[in-house]
């Protein structure tokens, strides 16, 4: 037999050509191709849609070549696997990124060229990949990029939906949202993996049968659903590994019709089947509010047991012992999303591999590892009992054991303090009885882990206090970071270069620690010269968007001041809206010869409002409402211009945030968990005007605060600020902008009622009238430091050079060793 087949591997060898060439001959050669025969269109007339097509085709048969290594490899050395759990992955485009990471980007450039096409050209082709709301699903992605690129032997779940993130469209500047059919026009970058299908069971009764002389517990569905791979290829950056995110689409499963096709009743066997695949269909456009929903519970376990089924499958592939379970599997929850993961691998060592409870609660609690994104417990996930105990049965029985052992668990140690024990148990009583998701997590995860300093301080002292008392060693933290790949290297490639010239290496790449090196230039002058160079370069593509978009003509020469993130009322874009008006009732109110002195701003503002959050969609409508205004006011001219852009998404990041001088950060101290966007600001040298909120505090400790501009409560004045604030006297200047577009000054002053509602002064929970003046002062210093071009660029500078900790390359370092327990496997060149 071993004969037989090293003479067929032999013979396969002969036939291929062994590795993909990357000349730019070759890959003229495999575009063209790939024309004709993958995209079926005649390799003498193509347009860009369909170069891009085969480009893609291209690219991804040298990601699979290396994944097919990586995987042998992997499988030879059989290391520890970490499998990332998540709902949400915002992957944004793929193209520039992996041709950047597989290191063939000018070759790829130049073979178009001779084609006579263009590279960026094509790659504006690409949709943007939004199966995700913001910052979680965003660091989902950046993670995949860093395990691919350090080496980790990590696979990515989540699931495939047919529709991301709804668009945002703006019309008569309110918010509308549209249904994101993102597979409209194929995805070259995934793979359909048809024979990795798995049955998924749904509803039913639990049983109890005899068994060895006990009595034993089966599950008996009564709906099945399977469950089909697409994998998604996720290159690493200088090295071969490419790993794996795969991502589960619903179809229906021909049990479910038998009995309706022999009944007769053909076409409801034909309707039930598709109303199968609504379980991957749509993506929860919330991302705070967590409502009981049935379907999203659906998708919750949909996918958990899927990807269960492919980690055991895997696993019991070399290995027959369960006993050895953790030393192979580290099992990561993205928050609370995924955690019917615990209860389902109970039931399956259990129910299925007949282990006994104590044996398989012991193998349990050393795989999983939590992270939470939550600052508020309200915020927390609840599920109502009477849901979960009709689509699952046997999950509710077996959360009720483990909450059951639990709490006599606990009484041993604490004793009979009911207020405490009615707060730690995973099931909370009440009107609505339900499961506590975040506590089933914490009982059951070894390592509970916070996404910055504040935020594991926040988690210890008042979200999970009660349970950071009884197991102070699970509580940690792993300050979040990004990407350097995607948001530097692919979004501001001239930035990269300068870096790179000025270090004398692109080795920062991979390693951004070696920014600092940069701190040695801050004041030299030909730096600067290059540097505001590339920023400017970098703001007259976003002033072309920007007019393209919305009309509005902006000079470059002004500052570019940017708020991008979802629109939330902690985040405060409200704030920064009245900061505005006031700028524009300054300048106003102002003599004409002393508008010389005023510093030009061009106010960009860009997030999407939860289809239901009345609130901000109404803080969107006032941006248009007061844009329209302002931009329209000759008194004005090119002093100030405010504009909105629509549909925020990552593709619109990539263009924007390389073309910011100054970003915005205005969360109500205590509220970001961490926040990554500023993260990438200021690795592209835009500098922040922010709350020493998250992972800022960080960021403050690194650059030091004479390098942005702070402002506002601190975390602890927060609360006294909240006891006192309804005495406290409202700044001049707040009652007046208030004032102003409550009486119409902009308009809609009906709709804007109840806006200007919650930040009076008893009502103001975020803070706006508490932390008003001092914003206005932070953005006085941001004028006066703008003036002095020389000042600027050397804090911009710093900024860059201060974000090496916010690589996300950092934080999975940091997983890996302190809380997954796994190792680089490195898959030979
Ligand atoms: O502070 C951010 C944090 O940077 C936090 O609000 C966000 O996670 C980011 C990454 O750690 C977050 N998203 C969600 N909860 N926290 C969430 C909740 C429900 C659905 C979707 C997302």
């Amino acid at each position: 037999r071993l004969g037989e087949n090293r003479a067929k591997v032999e013979r396969m060898f002969g036939l291929m050509d062994r590795f993909l060439k990357n000349d730019p001959a070759t890959l003229q050669n495999d575009i063209v191709n790939h024309v004709e025969y993958t995209v079926a269109r005649s390799r003498f007339s193509f347009d860009d849609f369909e170069a891009y097509q085969a480009l893609t085709h291209s690219v991804r048969d040298r990601l699979i070549e290396r994944w097919h290594d990586t995987q042998i490899c992997f499988r030879r050395k059989d290391p520890k696997r970490l499998y990332f759990l998540s709902l949400e992955y915002l992957m944004g485009r793929s193209l520039s990124n992996s041709v950047i990471n597989l290191g063939i980007r000018d070759q790829y450039a130049d073979a178009l060229s001779q084609l006579g096409f263009d590279f960026e050209v094509l790659a504006e082709q690409e949709g943007d990949a939004a199966l995700g709301n913001g910052g979680l699903a965003r660091l989902s992605a950046c993670q995949m990029d860093s395990l691919a690129t350090l080496d980790y032997p990590a696979w990515g779940y989540g699931l495939r939906y047919q529709y991301g993130l709804f668009r945002q469209v703006i019309l008569d500047g309110y918010q509308h949202e549209q249904p994101d059919y993102w597979l409209n026009f194929g995805n070259p970058w995934e793979i359909e993996r048809i024979h990795v299908t798995y049955t998924v069971k749904f509803y039913g009764t639990v049983e109890e049968e005899n068994f060895k002389g006990g009595k034993h517990k089966v599950w008996v569905p009564n709906e099945t659903v399977e469950a089909v791979a697409y994998d998604n290829l996720i290159p690493g950056y200088g090295t071969r590994n490419t790993i794996t995110l795969r991502l589960w689409a619903a179809k229906p499963s021909d049990q479910n019709d038998m009995e309706s096709y022999n009944t007769g009743d053909y076409i409801n066997a034909v309707v039930n089947r598709q109303r199968a695949e609504t379980i991957s269909s749509i993506l929860y456009p919330d991302d705070r509010s967590h409502q009981g929903k049935e379907l999203r519970l659906k998708q919750q376990y949909f996918f958990v047991s899927a990807s269960l089924q492919d980690i055991i499958r895997r696993f019991k592939d070399t290995h027959s012992n369960f006993d050895d379970f953790p030393e192979k599997v580290a099992l990561q929850l993205n928050d609370t999303h995924p955690s019917l993961a615990i209860a389902e691998v109970m039931r399956v060592l259990v129910d299925e591999e007949n282990l006994s409870w104590s044996r398989a609660w012991d193998i349990s609690c050393k795989i999983f590892t939590f992270t939470t994104h939550t600052v508020l417990p309200e915020a927390s996930e609840k599920i109502p009992v009477d849901l979960l105990g009709s689509l699952l049965p046997r999950h509710l029985q077996i959360i009720y054991e483990i909450n059951f052992r639990f709490l006599e668990e606990l009484k041993k140690r604490i004793g009979l303090d009911y207020d405490r024990l009615s707060r730690m148990s995973i099931i909370e009583e009440g009107a609505v009885k339900s499961i506590r998701m975040a506590n089933l997590s914490i009982v059951c995860s070894h390592t509970v882990n916070g996404v910055s300093k504040m935020h594991a301080e926040l988690l210890k002292t008042r979200v999970f206090k009660d349970f950071y008392e009884l197991w102070p060693h699970k509580f940690h933290y792993k300050t979040n970071g990004v990407t350097q790949r995607r948001w530097v290297v692919v979004s501001n490639p001239s930035l990269c270069a300068l870096i790179s010239k000025w270090l004398g290496t692109e080795a920062w790449i991979r390693d951004m620690d070696l920014l600092v090196g940069l701190q040695e230039y801050a004041t030299n002058g030909d730096l600067h010269e290059e540097w505001k160079m590339v920023r400017k370069v970098n703001k007259m593509r976003l002033a072309e968007y920007i007019e393209a978009m919305s009309g509005v003509k902006v000079s470059v020469d002004a500052m570019f001041d940017v708020q991008l993130k979802r629109i939330h009322e902690y985040k405060r874009q409200f704030l920064n809206i009245l900061g505005i008006i006031h700028r524009y009732d300054c300048i106003k109110n102002m003599e004409k010869k002393d508008r010389r002195n005023v510093v030009p701003r061009v106010c960009i503002i860009g997030g999407k409002a939860a289809p239901g959050y009345e609130i901000a969609k109404k803080i969107i409508k006032l941006c248009h409402a007061v844009a329209e205004k302002i931009n329209n006011d000759p008194d004005i001219g090119d002093l100030l211009k405010l504009v909105f852009i629509p549909d925020y998404n990552i593709t619109v990041a990539e263009l924007v945030i390389p073309g910011a001088d100054l970003s915005q950060h205005l969360s109500t101290a205590g509220h970001e968990a961490s926040g990554t966007g500023c993260m990438k600001f200021l690795m592209n040298g835009c500098l922040l005007l922010a709350t020493a909120d998250g992972s800022t505090i960080e960021i403050i400790e690194e650059i030091g605060a004479d390098n942005m501009f702070l402002f506002g409560a601190k975390v602890s004045e927060v609360p006294v600020l909240r006891k006192k604030a309804p005495n406290l006297k409202v700044p001049l200047q707040f009652a007046r902008v208030v004032r102003m577009v409550r009486n119409g000054y902009f308009g809609f002053e009906d709709y804007f009622e109840s806006l200007c509602d919650s930040v009076e002064v008893d009502n103001d929970f975020y803070l706006l009238g508490a932390d008003f003046e001092s914003y206005l002062e932070a953005q006085a210093a941001a004028d006066k430091a703008f003036i002095d071009e020389e000042k600027w660029t050397q804090m911009s500078i710093l900024s860059t050079a201060g974000s090496g900790r916010f690589s996300s390359d950092r934080t999975i370092d940091d997983y890996a060793e302190k809380t997954w327990g796994i190792e680089r496997c490195r898959c030979p060149a």
